[in-house]
């Protein structure tokens, strides 16, 4: 069947963050929301105010943000939890109760109560002019009548959405298919969205499943993370509905960020083979595929790199051929003949105790066979970062200019905060530098600096929102 219409809703702040270890602050929740809000999701699940103060503080400050998504707050079916959802000025409320007999069982409900209670919190939530979610939890185990019957229960109390979460991840893409063309034909005036947890690692097929089955709404979080093995992740399913689909439903080109804000904010490591977003996602390392990558790239790519915001990698090892190895030398910059580069290559395969050649390794072995110097002399410099305060009755513009004009400033940016001008500067000694920040020191209104030496400098991760 062919996908309709694909709504991307994120729940990197809810589910994420019950990811055990994780705990995002109310500033990166904030953070993270407005990242997310830049890729262009349609929903933002920001949290369940009930949990904690500080989950109620980050869904209202996210809430009030001024997001283009819409923003929803978890909760559970009881007018109580609604409330709290309610002040946090949220878009949407999503509801939810387990649905399956042992979920009543533990809960000691009926059937029928349990209908009364999702009834009651959503016409409670619709009467405060929010819109509403109703989750039918584990709906994918439940049995098929009784969730029929609690859906279009919560639908005629108000429910826009509802969500069939597979709760366990127990489903098959086949099945799910299936599923959501039965309730969707069964349960009409609403649309419905798909969780897939990812416990047997079919969250992404199953979530693309869903949407050929009807659902409209796909839960996501960047990275798949949530509880035990996580959920679809943003990336993969994004991507996958553009080569498979055509469907861009997301900046692509921005994933890999946000993928990379998400690891370090969460503090959970992204696999190397993660697909999209994963550091060896796009490198070849066969000497079979290495030879046709480079002479065309779909021969063993499913898609460019580039669509986001990568590039190709060429590993060299001991599976090299001449190929690659020319490759990587040549994007250093080396050309060499025929017959060296095949000298290279013999070394490269006869050293079984190296995993992979980093450029500074290769160089050293082309340099050998050579007799050649071949890595370019890196003239040596020192840089720095220095902080300038200016006394506060002069025109800072005018002591900017004048350390524009200095030997060996670089950049110059008048700031906001403690100090006023910051300078980066780079010279070929420290003396020079010395001389630089005397020069810096002698201007008059000059109050103060403070100096830091750059250590490393590290080039940003393609994709950053502007
Ligand atoms: C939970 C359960 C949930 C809800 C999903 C949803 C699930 O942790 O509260 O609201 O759609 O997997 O069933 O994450
Ligand atoms: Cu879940």
């Amino acid at each position: 069947m062919p996908i309709s219409k694909v709504l991307i809703v994120d729940t990197t702040l809810r589910e994420g963050e019950q990811t055990p270890g994780v705990n995002f602050t109310v500033d990166e929740k904030l953070e993270i929301a407005r990242a997310l809000d830049g890729v262009g999701v349609h929903m933002i699940e920001a949290g369940d105010p009930n949990v904690s103060e500080d989950v109620y503080q980050a869904v209202k400050l996210i809430a009030k943000d001024g997001l283009q998504a819409e923003i929803i707050a978890h909760c559970r079916a009881n007018v109580r939890d609604v409330d709290r959802a309610l002040s946090c000025d949220v878009d949407r409320v999503a509801i939810f109760l387990g649905v399956t007999e042992a979920k009543l069982k533990s809960m000691r409900i009926t059937e029928e109560e349990a209908i009364a209670r999702v009834v009651e919190a959503v016409e409670y939530a619709r009467s405060h002019g929010v819109k509403v979610r109703f989750t039918a939890e584990d709906g994918t185990r439940a049995k098929y009548d009784f969730l029929v019957e609690i859906c279009r229960r919560a639908v005629e109390a108000g429910a826009d959405r509802i969500s069939l979460p597979d709760t366990v991840g127990i489903m098959t893409p086949w099945r799910v298919q299936e599923f959501f063309e039965r309730v969707t034909r069964d349960v009409k005036g609403v649309e419905f969205d798909c969780h897939c947890h990812n416990d047997l690692g079919m969250a992404v097929a199953n979530a693309i499943a869903a949407l050929e089955g009807g659902a409209t709404g796909v839960h996501v979080t960047v990275n798949g993370i949530g509880e035990r093995a996580g959920i679809t992740g943003l990336e993969t399913l994004a991507v996958a509905l553009k080569v498979l689909y055509g469907l861009e439903v997301v900046k692509l080109d921005k994933l890999t960020w946000l993928s990379a804000l998400v690891e370090r904010l969460s503090g959970v490591v992204v696999p190397p083979h993660a697909p999209v977003v994963g550091e060896n996602a796009f490198s070849h390392k066969g000497g079979v595929h290495v030879a046709a990558v480079l002479y065309d790239p779909s021969t063993y790519e499913a898609y460019p790199p580039e669509l986001v915001g990568r590039r190709r990698e060429i590993v060299v090892s001991k599976y090299s051929g001449r190929h690659a190895v020319k490759a990587r030398l040549e994007a250093l910059g080396i050309q060499l003949s025929d017959e060296l580069l095949e000298k290279v290559v013999e070394v490269i395969k006869s050293r079984q105790d190296v995993r992979t050649y980093r450029d500074a390794d290769l160089i050293e072995i082309a340099e050998k066979i050579s007799g050649v110097k071949l890595s370019p002399e890196v003239p040596s410099k020192v840089e720095a970062v220095i902080l300038v305060k200016c006394d506060p009755n002069v025109y800072t513009t005018s002591i900017a200019r004048r350390i524009a004009s200095i030997k060996g400033v670089m950049e110059v940016y008048e700031v906001s905060g403690e100090y006023d001008v910051q300078v980066k500067v780079s010279a070929p000694t420290v003396s020079d530098l010395n001389d630089c920040l005397e020069s810096i020191r002698g201007i008059k209104g000059v109050s103060g600096t403070h100096t830091h030496l750059i250590l490393k400098s590290l080039r940003p991760i393609q994709g950053e929102l502007s």
